[in-house]
């Protein structure tokens, strides 16, 4: 999954694509590159990020969305929001999955926008507003925090099934990095059986975030790139299929090589 982020503040500058035709430039490369999803999103949820109003989200997305579909008819689109009035607008255009990093604690009717439009569902783990998910503020753990972060996760998917979405519409995602310190971030990747015991394929998201950057003595976000295929082929490793990255040809490279390992592993 290629990130496409059609905003002005998104943490990574790699990731920026806040023109039309930087946009669509940048989904044509991802696609040459081999992703199989192109994931657009209009709002960042960079520590501090201003919310965005639900016209100027729609401004954003609908019209690199729409340019996509027409180019490309058989890509298949994501869309990150956690506004059920964009995401209903999105799938109108041709969006498949609706991928929602609050988890459906942001507005209650992105269930039944998936259920309608028979979308994909990723139901990220997050905690707090946007402004405030992806810092460390709301990263306050008990004894188990891998525990804490599935029971989580399984609230939000019970939630979805009790709306009429169907269980093979869910992806659960356990939020890399969101309201959750290095530490964290590692044990639910090493963790990752636990939530796919919730009977769903698992995304992750590491792609250049902070704990990458923490793991590899403090380097900055251009310098991620390696911790960022070592995370993802771990993850693999581990059980997850769908990987939500800036680089889309580096990783696909690195996983294409460790999944063939990976189905040829004796038991
Ligand atoms: N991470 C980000 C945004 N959306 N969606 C899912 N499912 N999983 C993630 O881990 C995830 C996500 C944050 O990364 P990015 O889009 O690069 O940054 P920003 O929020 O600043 O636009």
């Amino acid at each position: 999954m290629g990130v496409l982020n059609v905003t002005p503040d998104s943490f990574w500058s790699g990731g920026r694509h806040a023109a039309l035709d930087a946009a669509v430039a940048a989904a044509e490369a991802m696609l040459a590159e081999g992703a199989d999803i192109i994931d657009v999103g209009g709002e960042s949820t960079r520590p501090g990020a201003r919310g965005v109003e639900l016209a100027e989200e729609v401004r954003r997305v609908l019209p690199v969305l729409r340019t996509l579909k027409r180019r490309w008819p058989a890509a298949v689109v994501s869309v990150d929001t956690n506004k059920a009035g964009v995401a209903r607008a999105a799938v109108a255009e041709g969006a498949a999955i609706l991928n929602d990093v609050s988890g459906l604690r942001g507005d209650p009717a992105m269930a039944a926008a998936a259920r309608d439009a028979g979308a994909g569902l990723v139901l990220m783990h997050s905690r707090g507003g946007v402004a405030e998910m992806a810092s460390y503020e709301l990263a306050r753990y008990g004894e188990d925090p891998v525990g804490e972060v599935v029971s989580e996760l399984r609230s939000s998917r019970d939630t979805a099934l009790a709306e009429g979405v169907a269980p093979a519409q869910i992806v659960l995602d356990p939020g890399l990095g969101f309201a959750k310190r290095t530490e964290h971030s590692v044990a639910v990747l090493a963790g990752l059986d636990r939530l796919l015991s919730l009977g769903h394929p698992v995304l992750v998201g590491p792609s250049r975030k902070r704990f990458i950057g923490e793991l590899s003595g403090g380097l900055p976000p251009e310098q991620r790139l390696e911790g960022t295929i070592a995370a993802c082929v771990a993850a693999l490793l581990r059980g997850a299929r769908i990987f939500r990255v800036h680089d889309v040809g580096p990783v696909r490279r690195a996983l294409d090589v460790a999944d063939e390992i990976r189905k040829r592993a004796t038991p």
